[in-house]
């Protein structure tokens, strides 16, 4: 495996290259252009301006979070077919500039979704939050409202506000698609860009729905062991692969995260580690990434991924905001340099108990 950061870009990210190259074990970054919309092409120009930044600062660029998949896509609208050739000539691009490694998603609407950007815990820290509560009270369309005050100036992914802008005309788009309809278009869209995966060597990984079941009635289908299993079997190429987030399938109590990573062998190109502390099992926050902060057992998770053979990038994912920083919510440099450290211990110790038993 190798140890990542996601970096937002220079104009974008509160981090800088330069910090993230000092967390001892953090090789390379997860990137982006995140200026583009879904839908747009990415010139290989731009793409290579990128990496050569991201490299003269001494840094792998490991992969893309995320290229956006347009809604028409999503949805099966007649013009999905020419963003899918966008998507494909982006992906091209990416494939002549050697990268080979894309996340995106397939949730509709919202991306991630939490209703607390700064819950304060005991300790003085703040983190994201979720309850169902809070969501079962709120209209969808004051969603991007009830937040936006507390994105510390920045703008988080999935939540830009030109999107929010247009939120009744998305949820108008979603009107006739369930779970099914859903799951075909994203069967549809992967069988059409296989071929060029297939041409350049480009792992697409899949990010779960977060939470892991639907919001505001909209449908979500990356939610379970079963559901993700049946995605790998119906377009059974290596190339349409999984980005295995803890903290999102973990949203759900039923699932197993140690034993869906092992069922998933082979299939998961990029990791997402974190852990979540459950007040109740609707009523979660984004706990440091010690097993002992939060309800999963980390060491578990890690040691699944070692035992099947995991070697793509790894990263922490959302920290805590800590020691007076102020960044993007889940996005700042102290806590998730933290969470790198610890999973880079819990690495190395499975590593060598394995090599030599005790
Ligand atoms: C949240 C992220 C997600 C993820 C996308 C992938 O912090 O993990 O926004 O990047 O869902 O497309």
């Amino acid at each position: 495996m190798e140890m990542t950061l996601r970096w937002y870009g220079t104009g974008f990210d509160t981090v800088t290259l330069q910090q993230i190259r000092q967390i001892p074990g953090v090789t390379g970054v997860i990137t982006t252009l995140y200026d583009t919309q879904p839908g747009e092409v990415w010139s290989q120009d731009r793409i290579h301006a990128l990496k050569a930044e991201v490299e003269a600062a001494g840094l792998n660029l490991s992969g893309i979070e995320s290229v956006n998949v347009h809604d028409a896509i999503k949805v099966g609208a007649p013009e999905r077919d020419q963003f899918i050739a966008n998507y494909i000539e982006t992906l091209e691009n990416l494939g002549k500039e050697d990268i080979h490694l894309v996340c995106y998603n397939f949730m509709p609407v919202f991306d991630w979704t939490r209703t607390e950007l700064a819950r304060k815990r005991p300790d003085g820290s703040t983190v994201l939050a979720y309850t169902q509560a809070a969501v079962d009270a709120l209209d969808p369309e004051k969603m991007f409202d009830s937040i936006a005050g507390d994105m510390n100036g920045t703008v988080m992914p999935g939540w830009e506000p030109e999107r929010m802008a247009r939120v009744k005309e998305l949820f108008a788009l979603y009107k006739d698609i369930d779970d099914e309809k859903l799951f075909q278009n994203l069967v549809y869209f992967l069988e059409k860009i296989m071929p060029v995966c297939n041409k350049y060597d480009i792992k697409m990984a899949i990010h779960p729905d977060d939470p892991a079941w639907s919001v505001f009635g909209l449908p979500r289908i990356i939610i379970n062991k079963t559901n993700i299993l049946r995605l790998m079997k119906a377009v059974d190429d290596v190339h349409n692969g999984v980005t295995f987030c803890s903290g999102s399938y973990g949203t759900s109590l039923a699932n197993d995260l140690p034993d869906m990573i092992r069922s998933l062998k082979g299939r998961i190109h990029f990791a997402h580690v974190r852990n979540l502390k459950f007040n109740a099992p609707d009523d979660f926050e984004e706990a440091a990434h010690l097993s002992s902060d939060g309800t999963f057992d980390m060491y578990e998770i890690m040691r699944a991924l070692y035992e099947t053979g995991f070697e793509g990038p790894i990263r922490p994912d959302h920290g805590r905001m800590i020691w007076g920083e102020v960044a993007m919510p889940g996005y700042g440099l102290y806590d998730r340099a933290l969470g790198a450290t610890y999973l880079n211990g819990l690495w190395e110790a499975i590593d060598k108990s394995h090599k030599r038993p005790l």
